[in-house]
């Protein structure tokens, strides 16, 4: 530790203390991008919007119903789980809802998100139509469920 702090106090001349600070902010910042998703899922994100995953597989979405708030940002993020060997759509997958102009297709094992507010009440229709069956393919859809 000692050891560390002189090798520290030596190199001053050439490192600002800002550098510093600047490279734990961006380090911690960084880290903190990674790790709260996986623990905080549906709470608020950057921009103050509900936030919720969705994986999306040959065997469907991972979620069926989401809930939100009428006049409330949502994002949704979507993660495709397939591989792009997936012959069927090369492993990618979407998530649409017509009705509110929301189209969101995530690459092979990658994610995609989009931030959209429901203007009112009602039930709106997702769906993917980019892989196996397309939206014929009932466990490609859900449904979401906008409350007043
Ligand atoms: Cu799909």
């Amino acid at each position: 530790m000692t050891k560390l702090m002189k090798g520290k106090r030596a190199r001053r001349g050439r490192w600002k203390p800002w550098a510093y600070l600047l490279i734990v902010a961006v380090a911690g910042a960084g880290a903190g991008w990674l790790v709260v998703p996986a623990f905080w899922d549906g709470g608020s994100g950057p921009t103050g919007a509900n936030v919720v995953e969705i994986k999306g597989t040959m065997g469907g979405f991972s979620t069926e119903v989401i809930r939100a708030k009428a006049g409330r940002p949502l994002t949704v993020r979507l993660t495709s789980v397939d591989t792009r060997f997936h012959t069927d759509g090369g492993g990618k997958h979407q998530f649409a809802i017509d009705a509110l102009g929301v189209n969101i297709i995530a690459p092979p094992e990658g994610t995609r998100e989009a931030t959209f507010t429901p203007p009112g009440p009602g039930v709106y229709e997702y769906y993917c139509d980019v892989c196996c069956g397309g939206r014929a393919n009932p466990t490609m859809q859900g449904k979401l469920i906008v409350e007043s």
